[in-house]
């Protein structure tokens, strides 16, 4: 198709909601009950439109998220859809300002949006578009801060339903409590599951390496964000005193922040955030880049578009699979068995369920 035959970007249509959460999300570092989501569609001059959403952790920064991408329409409309061109065009325009934070999320909105949108032109799935092929990709289950008896009941259900591995909000008072919660879940769940664990950055470096003798006996698949996200060499100092892998990645912004991880050696895996990564593009010098350092990538939220992005991944490991947003969306991704599956869908797999999204907008 000649490039100036590409559609042209026509109009945002831009709505923020807060969606309950059937349970609470607890951490070491405080707790979620809802999902104040932005759902964008980018629509374009020749009826094809593309669907994203970003999370934004807080209600409190859900209305400036959703009037700061309705700002970026001025700036796109007109534009052919060129995702990668856009994004080069945005990065030019935000350097001064930068690209973390909202702005990143605004950024990683559009991207998302945009990729979608053209795998729609061409009646593809966003993986058939990057030249991938479908898999069904293993995903893990989440368990949230719920001390040893609720962590062993959730654990117990994502068993039940198939699933091969499981991750547990831990950072109890002592590691000692901690390890009562691993092994709860181990008796409930049996040897073959995969645990993982999640301090959500709430040790101090020497705390973790202290804690790291200890659950180094416990066969973990990884241990995650022990201490501070941006603490690169806190983190490179505790993965080189464990025996268990390190998990890091749901933080950065970015592919710089991901190379400088990288360099500091601060995690065996990688688990990028498909938003707070810079989106599609983002996620695609994600898995150059850990191609090249041999580092497995596991995803973080957004199971529908992240499962696709797998499947383009060398070094693909886990889908964290979470069940927040389906609500909103008209075809949930599918667990078979603790896979999740595409099933040839198209673009990135995400269009709403509009009486929801009517139900829950604000
Ligand atoms: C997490 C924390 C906060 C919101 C969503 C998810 C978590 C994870 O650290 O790894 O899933
Ligand atoms: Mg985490």
């Amino acid at each position: 198709m000649p490039h100036d035959a590409l559609p042209k970007i026509k109009a945002f249509k831009v709505r923020a909601l807060r969606v309950p959460m059937t349970e609470a999300h607890k951490t070491a570092s405080g707790e979620i009950t809802e999902s104040p989501l932005v759902l964008l569609d980018i629509l374009t001059d020749n009826g094809i439109s593309g669907h994203s959403m970003v999370f934004t952790y807080t209600p409190l920064a859900l209305e400036p998220t959703a009037q700061l991408i309705r700002n970026f329409e001025e700036l796109l409309v007109g534009d052919p859809l060129a995702p990668a061109a856009i994004e080069q065009k945005l990065a030019q325009r935000f350097r001064l300002l930068g690209p973390q934070g909202l702005v990143g999320i605004a950024l990683a909105a559009i991207d998302m949006a945009l990729w979608d949108a053209l795998a729609r032109l061409h009646e593809v799935s966003l993986l058939q578009l990057l030249g991938a092929g479908e898999r069904p990709v293993r995903a893990y289950g989440a368990v949230g801060y719920d001390g040893v008896d609720g962590s062993a009941r959730v654990a117990e259900r994502w068993a039940k339903r198939g699933f091969q591995g499981i991750k547990a909000k831990i950072g109890y008072a002592t590691v000692q409590q901690d390890v009562a919660v691993i092994r709860a879940m181990r008796a409930a769940c049996g040897d073959d599951m995969a645990i993982m664990v999640d301090y959500n950055q709430s040790l101090t470096p020497t705390d973790a390496i202290e804690r790291m003798r200890v659950l180094d006996e416990e066969g973990l698949t990884w241990v995650e964000e022990p201490t501070l996200a941006h603490d690169y060499v806190g983190h490179a100092r505790i993965a080189s005193a464990s025996k268990t892998p390190i998990q890091c990645g749901e933080n950065w912004w970015g592919t710089l922040d991901l190379q400088h991880a990288i360099a500091a050696g601060a995690s065996d895996f990688l688990m990028p955030d498909v938003m707070k990564i810079g989106g599609v593009s983002g996620w695609q010098r994600t898995a150059a880049l850990a191609q090249v350092h041999g580092l497995r990538v596991s995803s973080h939220l957004w199971p529908e578009i992240s499962a696709q992005l797998l499947c383009c991944t060398p070094t693909a490991h886990w889908l964290e699979y979470a069940d927040w947003w389906n609500p909103v969306l008209a075809e949930p991704i599918r667990i078979d068995n603790g896979m999740a599956m595409i099933d040839g869908a198209l673009g990135s797999g995400v269009t709403w369920n509009e009486d929801a999204v009517h139900k829950y907008s604000v």
